[in-house]
């Protein structure tokens, strides 16, 4: 069967217990909202197909599976994502103070070249707000990261969110990405070309076959 995509990246949601990464990774892979706080159990993942600029990127986004209660996500995590997305909750200051603590484990294990976007979740509950969306672009601009506001009750923002950390992503490994498509057209041109030799080939057993 066809390859449905060309390329596959690793995406990792951190962020306190509560501010809705289950619920925004939900609302975009399947476009639902569930409003109950199911704690993730286990290991969790979803995927998407995104296409950008004619590639077709699968994402693989990883739920840090409620071991961020503990603050104990296991490093492998860190060193296989190419992408993090954290999270806040904008009604919550503790959960925007807590960035910090995500962002330092991540400098320290995350592969150098890993691509960052900060979100204050729950944007749609306005009169609850804590932090302010200043407080969030200022902390972004520290880090050097793309801010959003998103709403996974609305929708708000979410897929905006998530696309543009794929864009960059895909920007930062634009030349393993260039050389595997490459090497993929290479080996669709051979392919093609052993395809039309066996072709021929058929031809003259037919032929031959039909001598007899
Ligand atoms: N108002 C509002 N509530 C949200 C939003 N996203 C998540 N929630 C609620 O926040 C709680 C925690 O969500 P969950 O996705 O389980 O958080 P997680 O622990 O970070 O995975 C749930 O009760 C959700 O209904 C949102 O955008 N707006
Ligand atoms: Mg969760």
């Amino acid at each position: 069967m066809a390859k449905q995509y060309d390329v596959l990246f690793r995406l990792l949601m951190l962020g306190d217990s509560g501010v809705g990464k289950t619920c925004m990774l939900r609302r975009f892979t399947e476009s639902e909202f569930d409003p109950s706080h199911i704690s993730t159990i286990g290991v969790d993942f979803k995927m998407k197909t995104l296409e950008l600029d004619g590639i077709r990127v699968r994402v693989q986004i990883w739920d840090t599976a409620g071991q961020e209660r503990y603050q104990t996500i296991t490093k492998q995590y860190y060193r296989r994502a190419q992408g993090i997305i954290f999270v806040y909750d904008i009604t919550s200051e503790s959960s925007f103070q807590h960035l910090m603590k995500w962002a330092g484990d991540v400098d320290e294990c995350a592969p150098d070249q890993v691509q960052r976007v900060l979100i204050g979740n729950k944007s749609d509950e306005e009169l609850s707000r804590q932090v302010t969306k200043d407080q969030g672009s200022k902390l972004a601009e520290t880090y050097g990261m793309e801010f959003f506001e998103t709403s996974a009750s609305t929708s708000s923002n979410i897929s905006e969110a998530f696309t543009c950390l794929t864009e960059l992503v895909l920007q930062a490994h634009h030349r393993d990405v260039d050389n595997l498509l490459g090497a993929l057209d290479d080996y669709l041109d051979n392919n093609a070309l052993e395809e039309e030799n066996e072709s021929e080939g058929t031809d003259v057993n037919t032929h031959r076959t039909c001598a007899c």
